[in-house]
């Protein structure tokens, strides 16, 4: 890939003064016919509800790329710092709709639209959910760009582009089926490619020895297979601000060398099916949210990310300042997105010892002056770890350089703890024959932060106790958010129209405003129509469940909704013996004050992950039985809904009653889809774990429907668990246990559950869910008793949206800049 330049003697302001594009209807709907006509040839016989959808996006991209190229503009002239968030991830889902509500045009497109006879939502679903993550990490990776494009701070996202995203979840027979998500068949208006700043990025070979000419030890790697990183820009707009900041993905390539070896050798078919391995790095997203170790096409993802983002942004400096790195750690700030891309703290010494000729010294200060870390996971099965051998093989300089960061390391382990050997051994990077990323990141950064208080103190004194004993000025807390114009502005209209009757809409830019809200907590009529949109907005979620499970959700119900990626310790488990309880009441005729309920459960399974998918087929199985069960009728249904994604959340959470956040104390960092529920007026059932403990500070004890052992109890339990024990003692977990197990839900597959029901009896059960199964049980039934009195639930739905302030993303990225990065806002000059 070449590209021909030519000389200009100076900048050619003719080429790019062109007047700024309307943002009125007439404009839009004038640009919209161009598109559709002479951009994409189609015409009036075309129903295509993807032409219609690419001419808009069309049309908002234009306006997208004006502001883009002045906030370029605007950084570079004030020679502003900026920080690079680095991750695997970025689950950005659908771009139009947050376009034009960050724009300001959503209206006006809206009424263009109408006067072509088109009508918006239709053209909405014909764009694809760019579904490049996972789940929660993922997901905020891309609200933390929406909030840092609105505060006007200088981050870019740094990412892959893979071409396969997130696997598409089809049910059948009651199962979960992957099919791949080709998301970009169709193209993709929102990214820009830009071939010019091509990254060489190296695997394999060895590193060589030398002396340089002025006889200094010098080490540079050889006999490497070398890959192109291709950039692709994504805009990512701030709310009416003119600032339109930058997502940058990695497309891996073949480089012509690559196949030219052996294409001299003779065997051309070999040489280009060759291009394959490099052009594969990119291609597909690891769909497992806990580390699938030692695959080695993840590692070169991992060093693809970290060394091409780093030589873009070193290339970047060398080009403005030479070799002098004095002010660079100053003006450059990197944060990892977990210890996916950390293999950048080696890189970056790599890059300035063997590239630009750093002593150890200036690079390792540099390097920790600029890195930091944030974990998102305390699970022990979800820790990174890859093994020296094939770190040597794909990596062999930066595993040299880790090897010596760890060398040194231990000398300050050493010293800290003299003579004592175990220390040693306990906080080496490298142990057991392996890399201990979590430690390199470490080790390697100036700030290590946890997502919510509790999983940041379980970090400080469990996981890195010992690091905090060295270094406890490096750890602090940032509790995760979630960005309030995607999930409330955009995804519940209704809801923000009224909200803004009352309050006005400075909450969309400073979401404590709707603590403003409480003021109303007891206006009956208000808490009547608030009431009413919720009804609307469980319409439009029961018509997505009708059309994608095909169940009834009847309206009055209790909706009650747990959407998550499946993972025992998440315990959909638990909802599901529940359920059966439910169930169970229904056929014994312990229905007095009986509140209806609709209990709706989605989310993924790693296509590996055999316990999560036989949960899956449980709640298929219950489903199917209770939802045909002519004695149940109206008092209980159950749906498992497929394929569940950022734009189904767009509907889930604007519908949801009650928000099921029940993981095991002290197993899930933070939880983001819980504020979401929370926003959007849901009341939450949960244990105090992840930012649970703060949503019910936030929103008062009263209003939260809290069960469950805390963590300290959990871990003091855990020795003396006994779950047998525990059902023989309750007879409602004992019928639930025995219904499973007598085949209940499957008739004719006698013990398909059977592993199900054995997890839940053994005592080394890490979720302890019988533990919880009788206060989670009492817990459901204060929900549902609260449910039957329409005005105090409302009111309590209301004070849950008004005490939701604390968990936008624009406070997390306010905190993030305050303690880590110091970044100044920077306006965009209006020109
Ligand atoms: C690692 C190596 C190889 C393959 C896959 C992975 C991998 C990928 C994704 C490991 C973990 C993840 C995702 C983790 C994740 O989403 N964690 C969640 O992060 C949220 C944001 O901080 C928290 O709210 C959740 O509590 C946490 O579970």
């Amino acid at each position: 890939m070449f590209h021909k330049t030519v000389k200009l003697s100076s900048p050619r302001p003719e080429l790019t003064d062109v007047p700024p594009l309307g943002l009125d209807a007439v404009a839009l709907s004038e640009d919209y016919r161009r598109y559709f006509n002479h951009t994409l040839g189609r015409d009036e016989f075309c129903t295509s509800v993807h032409y219609m959808y690419e001419a808009l996006a069309m049309v908002v991209r234009d306006r997208l790329l004006e502001r883009w190229k002045k906030t370029n503009a605007a950084y570079h002239n004030n020679d502003v710092k900026r920080v690079y968030y680095l991750s695997l991830e970025f689950l950005m889902g659908r771009a139009l709709s947050n376009a034009m509500l960050n724009l300001g045009l959503s209206d006006e497109a809206e009424k263009a639209l109408e006067g072509l006879g088109l009508v918006m939502e239709e053209l909405r679903d014909g764009e694809p959910d760019a579904g490049l993550g996972n789940g929660g990490l993922g997901r905020l990776a891309a609200c933390f760009l929406d909030s840092c494009a609105t505060l006007q701070l200088p981050v870019v996202g740094y990412g892959l582009r893979y071409e396969y995203g997130m696997f598409r979840q089809l049910v059948a027979g009651g199962k979960q089926v992957e099919e791949p998500d080709h998301w970009l068949v169709n193209g993709n208006p929102w990214e820009l490619e830009r071939p010019e700043l091509q990254r060489l990025v190296q695997f394999g070979g060895r590193s060589e020895h030398y002396q340089d000419a002025r006889g200094v030890d010098r080490v540079r790697w050889v006999d490497s297979e070398d890959v192109w990183a291709i950039p692709y820009d994504v805009p990512v707009p701030g709310y009416r601000n003119e600032t339109v900041n930058t997502l940058r993905l990695w497309k891996s390539s073949a480089t012509d060398e690559f196949n030219l070896r052996e294409f001299n050798a003779g065997s051309y078919t070999e040489a280009v099916s060759e291009k394959n391995a490099a052009e594969n790095i990119t291609l597909v997203l690891y769909p497992n949210d806990a580390s699938e170790n030692g695959k080695e096409l993840r590692l070169r993802q991992q060093y693809l990310l970290a060394s091409a983002s780093l030589q873009d942004v070193v290339g970047h400096w060398v080009r403005a300042h030479g070799e002098d790195f004095t002010g660079f750690a100053d003006k450059n700030g990197f944060q990892l997105n977990d210890t996916h891309p950390s293999v950048a703290v080696a890189e970056l010494m790599r890059l300035l010892m063997d590239e630009h000729l750093l002593g150890w010294d200036a690079a390792w200060a540099i390097t920790t002056r600029t890195m930091a870390y944030t974990n998102h996971t305390l699970l022990p099965e979800a820790l990174e770890r890859w093994s020296v051998d094939l770190f040597r093989h794909l990596l062999p300089r930066p595993l040299e350089i880790i090897e010596e960061i760890n060398r040194r390391h231990l000398l300050k382990v050493a010293a800290r703890w003299p003579g004592n050997v175990e220390m040693r051994h306990k906080l080496s990077i490298i142990g057991d024959g392996d890399v201990r990323m979590a430690y390199l990141a470490v080790v390697g950064s100036h700030s290590v932060n946890g997502v919510a208080e509790l999983h940041t103190n379980l970090l400080k004194h469990g996981l890195f106790g010992d690091f905090h004993a060295m270094w406890p000025e490096r750890f602090n807390n940032k509790t995760n958010g979630v960005t309030q114009r995607r999930w409330l502005a955009m995804c519940n209209p209704a809801l923000s129209d009224l909200i803004n009757e009352r309050i006005g809409s400075g909450w969309v830019t400073e979401l404590s405003e709707l603590a403003g809200l409480r003021a109303y907590r007891d206006d009956k009529a208000y808490l009547a129509r608030w009431r009413e949109v919720k009804q609307l907005n469980k319409q439009r979620l029961a018509k997505l469940v009708k059309q994608d499970c095909g169940i009834d959700f009847p309206l009055e119900s209790l909706f009650d909704v747990q959407v998550k990626r499946i993972h025992e310790y998440k315990r959909q488990l638990l909802n599901i013996l529940h359920v059966i309880h439910l169930y169970d009441r229904i056929k014994r005729g312990d229905t007095a004050a009986w509140t209806n309920r609709c209990v709706l459960i989605g989310g993924k399974a790693a296509p590996g992950y055999w316990m999560a998918k036989r949960i899956i087929k449980l709640v298929c199985a219950v489903a199917e039985v209770v939802n045909h069960d002519l004695d149940v009728g109206d008092k209980l249904k159950v749906a498992f809904l497929p394929n569940y994604r950022v734009s189904a959340m767009e509907i889930i959470a604007p519908g949801t009653d009650l928000s099921e956040q029940i993981s095991t104390a002290g197993k899930e960092a933070s939880g983001t889809g819980n504020m979401k529920f929370m926003m959007n007026g849901a009341l939450t059932i949960g244990t105090l774990d992840g930012a649970n403990i703060e949503i019910r500070e936030e929103a008062g004890e009263e209003n939260f429907f809290l069960f469950g052992l805390t963590e300290s109890e959990v871990e003091s339990l855990r020795p003396n668990y006994d779950p047998n024990a525990i059902i023989a003692a309750d007879e409602d977990l004992a019928r639930v246990v025995g219904l499973i197990e007598n085949d209940q839900f499957c008739p004719d597959r006698e013990g398909r559950f059977q592993a199900i029901v054995d997890s839940v009896r053994n005592p080394h059960d890490p979720w302890m869910t019988a533990a919880d199964f009788r206060s989670y049980v009492n817990a459901q039934r204060e929900a549902a008793n609260a449910y039957q009195d329409p005005v105090a639930w409302s009111r309590m739905s209301l004070i849950n949206t008004a005490s939701s302030g604390k968990f936008s993303t624009d406070r997390t990225m306010h905190e993030y800049n305050a303690d880590i990065w110091k970044l100044v806002p920077t306006a965009v000059g209006k020109a």
